[in-house]
């Protein structure tokens, strides 16, 4: 089989890229490892930025987005037993969009399946080859035989465990992490939100955010420990340690889903290698506090789709060239917000009494300086997909 980009990964990176390079008339052929059920279904991310709102409905995709997602306008910063509501249209004029990530998903699957571009779920063993040569190929396996599939250009958007990060040798790459000693404990629940907007709250006994997803579904996050036993939280506990922590009288109710979401920060430089490009979490990760993981997926797309369509339409490679460099300049304010709100809303274990009171006086700021509170909302909203 032959294509113009073969895209490795069908999540919200590798579905929007298929569908910008749709609208430009290039050719992809998209694979992805697990099933449309599984795919469709995996709950994750739930804050949209504006400009990725923006970007959705410019691409024909946001309809049932518009209809079904919740604009929200604030935060609350919770602590101390108060909270404070950030608000973000006076502050940036701007809101944010909350939509499930596998709502979103769902709509970029149908979107894609109606263009009868392949779509092609369930292969395994996928492997890149030549990336570094004008014809890169792209192996895998599917229905228990071999194919190969030739192309111009590979985008890997197989996610932080996928393969093609791993392809790129190991000397061409710099990695910076940090890993954080906490982890979040994370549950859906068939329960009606007790606040019209996100409440993440800093408490004594760690952190705790209040999101949702529906006027009947909550998303709620408890900090815990990184190898936390889930057999250990009763759904019972899990009610009383959010009450506890966010401080607000929560309407309980069925735990739908519960997990374990590690944190970390990671980047990897470059982002390409020859013809293969690297986007969202498969180049960066980073803790969902800043709730930007989905979002920079998705500038990362954009960014490509542009470069690729330059290069479809003049021949020339210089905006592929400078996608890597492009990317990383918003991928670390990214990771700065999303390192800085962590700390800021977590506590360390290893903190002492100064610490505490530092990180007290630091929301105390935040919340009666209009230009810290400024800074967060602009940053929470989303910066321009080009810094
Ligand atoms: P994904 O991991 O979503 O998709 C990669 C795809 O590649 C997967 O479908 C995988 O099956 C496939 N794949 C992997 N290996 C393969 C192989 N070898 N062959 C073929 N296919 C392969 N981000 C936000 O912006 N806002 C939030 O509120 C937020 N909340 C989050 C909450 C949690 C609990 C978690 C875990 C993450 C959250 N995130 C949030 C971040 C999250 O949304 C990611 O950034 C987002 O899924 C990244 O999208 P992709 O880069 O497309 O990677
Ligand atoms: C979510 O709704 O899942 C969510 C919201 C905000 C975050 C992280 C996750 O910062």
């Amino acid at each position: 089989m032959r294509t113009q980009v073969a895209i490795i990964g069908a999540g919200p990176a590798g579905l929007l890229l298929a569908h910008l390079l749709h609208l430009r008339g290039i050719e992809s052929v998209v694979l992805e490892a697990r099933s449309r059920q599984y795919i469709e279904s995996r709950v994750r991310a739930g804050v949209l930025e504006h400009q990725t709102v923006d970007v959705l409905n410019e691409a024909g995709v946001g309809e049932r987005m518009r209809r079904e997602g919740l604009l929200h306008h604030g935060i609350f910063l919770h602590f101390a037993g108060n909270s404070h509501r950030i608000d973000f249209a006076d502050l940036t004029g701007r809101a944010v969009m909350i939509y499930g990530q596998q709502e979103l998903v769902r709509d970029l699957v149908t979107a894609r399946l109606a263009t009868r571009e392949p779509l092609l779920f369930e292969i395994d063993s996928v492997s890149v080859h030549d990336h570094d040569s004008d014809q890169p190929t792209v192996r895998y396996r599917a229905g228990g035989s071999e194919h190969l599939l030739q192309c111009d250009f590979i985008a890997g958007c197989d996610g932080f465990h996928g393969v093609c990060r791993d392809s790129i040798p190991a000397g061409a790459l710099d990695l910076y992490e940090r890993i954080y000693p906490f982890a979040w404990l994370g549950i859906l629940a068939e329960a009606p939100p007790a606040s019209h907007e996100l409440i993440y709250a800093n408490h004594e006994d760690g952190f705790a955010l209040l999101s949702m997803r529906s006027a009947t579904v909550s998303r709620l996050y408890l900090q815990c420990a990184p190898d936390e036993n889930l057999e250990l939280w009763s759904d019972e506990r899990i009610w009383t340690e959010l009450q506890k922590r966010l401080g607000s009288s929560l309407a309980t109710g069925p735990v739908l889903q519960k997990s374990v979401t590690p944190m970390r920060s990671f980047v990897v430089e470059p982002m390409s290698s020859g013809r293969l490009f690297l986007a969202g979490d498969a180049a960066h990760i980073v803790p969902p506090t800043g709730a930007k993981g989905m979002n920079q997926a998705v500038a990362d797309v954009q960014i490509l789709a542009r470069a690729l369509g330059s290069f479809y339409e003049s021949g020339r490679l210089d905006a592929l060239h400078a996608y890597s460099g492009t990317c990383l300049r918003r991928v670390w304010q990214v990771q700065r917000f999303s390192w800085w709100m962590t700390t800021l809303l977590h506590r360390f274990g290893t903190e002492n009494r100064f610490d505490r009171r530092r990180q007290l006086a630091e929301l105390d700021y935040i919340v009666a300086s209009r230009a810290a509170s400024q800074a967060l909302a602009e940053n929470y909203v989303g910066l321009p997909l080009e810094v």
